[in-house]
């Protein structure tokens, strides 16, 4: 007779119970709570209540309620609070697989809610479910993929990520007593976890733990290289779009955008046609070539590029103007305001960002014009990008043709 899954004895695997389920629920519990955390810094650092520019989630309101101005130090915070978001995403994605696996028997389950609290909690499942797979695979997709989502990822994976863990939370309350109880292997038959007509088991449950901790292992493996330089890098099988082959020497190191995909012209970037329009904020406004630029006082900083997509380079040694000589140029010197940064890119979500006054003061802040001791490359950037210490890339704008200083 063929069984339906709606009959508990269709579910045969032996290794589903209550302590398998709450191992995999613990897990996820504190791997989860570090996504999350580290998801909402990400968000902060962007520092959308800036300026519209960077806000690519107009309408947050009170989901903004947490956002401070990002410090510009430790130089590599981006790249470690990034890098753990992305690196351990990728590496649970094994465990919410399992996770699922273990408890599908009880969402074919009849009646489908005993109560209304019953009905509540499986209504809860549903966004459970759906955001977890939802922030899984719109994140991955974005990292993998280059803008599938065109400038819609961030709404998506900000709104879903409150949804879900709103779930996820519930989920926690309610599970947590059911949690504790597996772990101490108590109660195995009532969960509805445990298979009433068990097939032969073929491996146990720690067995089963064991290769579903070896396929996060695996993915942790092949991923965490894309933060580290050299042969590290190339272990990095699974990092996003190998793009733009940096190469070696002084620019060899990756690369997001090139100038050619930005629609960056040579005849605009050259040292007739190029200059930096730079404006105070009572309007006074100079007009810099490279050359001129040059003579001012070059600094040095030696900083990572650290990308949303998680992936980072190594400190990097940067040579430039610093942004607050340039906004002394216009006359402020005292206290620098904020400034929005204009790339010379017609198109794209990127080519304008705005940074916060403590940010152009940061003596580690450059309007580069040179790194690793050799001009900048078309692709880095030239003639001119900037660089900011603990920010995430993106602030870090290339081919800048306007810095507009104001109070933002
Ligand atoms: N004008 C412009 N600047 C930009 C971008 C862009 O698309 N356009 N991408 C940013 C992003 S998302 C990153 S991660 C860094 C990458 O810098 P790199 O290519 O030099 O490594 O550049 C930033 N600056
Ligand atoms: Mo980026």
């Amino acid at each position: 007779m063929a069984r339906s899954p709606f009959d508990p004895s269709f579910w045969r695997s032996p290794l589903r119970g209550p302590w398998l389920t709450s191992v995999l629920g613990v897990v996820l519990l504190g791997g989860i709570t570090v996504l999350f955390v580290t998801g909402l810094l990400s968000y902060a650092a962007y520092d959308p209540n800036l300026s519209p520019v960077n806000d690519k989630t107009p309408g947050k309101g009170v989901l903004g309620f947490y956002l401070f101005p990002w410090p510009t130090g430790p130089r590599w915070l981006y790249r470690l609070t990034q890098g753990v978001h992305v690196t351990l995403g990728i590496a649970l994605i094994p465990v919410l697989l399992a996770k699922l696996w273990s408890v599908v028997p009880l969402l074919f389950r009849l009646p489908p809610a005993r109560s209304v609290a019953h009905a509540l909690e499986r209504l809860s499942l549903l966004f459970l479910v759906g955001g977890a797979l939802f922030e899984f695979v719109t994140g991955v997709l974005n990292i993998q993929l280059d803008y599938v989502f065109p400038g819609s990822f961030y709404p998506l994976h900000f709104y879903g990520a409150w949804v879900f863990f709103a779930a996820f939370v519930t989920h926690v309350a309610l599970k947590a007593p059911a949690a504790r109880r597996g772990l101490r292997r108590l109660r195995e038959e009532s969960s509805g976890l445990v298979a009433p007509e068990p097939a032969e088991p073929t491996v146990s449950r720690r067995g089963a733990l064991a290769f579903v901790g070896g396929g996060s292992l695996l993915l942790f493996a092949t991923t965490v290289g894309q933060n580290f330089d050299g042969a590290l890098r190339r272990t990095a099988l699974l990092a996003p779009h190998g793009g733009a082959e940096p190469g070696s020497g002084p620019a060899g190191f990756q690369i997001n955008k090139t100038a050619r995909y930005a629609g960056i012209r040579a005849a605009d970037t050259s040292e007739k046609a190029w200059r930096l329009v730079v404006v105070g904020r009572a309007g006074r406004t100079v007009r810099l070539s490279r050359a001129d630029l040059l003579a001012l006082p070059q600094h040095h900083a030696a900083l990572p590029i650290a990308c949303v997509e998680g992936w980072s380079t190594s400190d990097q040694w940067w040579r430039g103007v610093r942004l607050r000589d340039l906004a002394a140029l216009v006359g402020d010197e005292a206290a620098p305001p904020d400034v929005l940064v204009e790339s010379l890119q017609r198109r794209g979500a990127f080519r304008r960002a705005a940074l916060r006054s403590h940010q152009v003061a940061d003596p580690f802040s450059l309007l580069a014009l040179a790194v690793n001791g050799a001009d900048l490359t078309p692709d880095h950037g030239y003639p001119a990008r900037v660089v900011v210490p603990a920010a995430p890339g993106v602030l870090n704008t290339k081919w800048v043709a306007r810095l507009t200083f104001q109070d933002l």
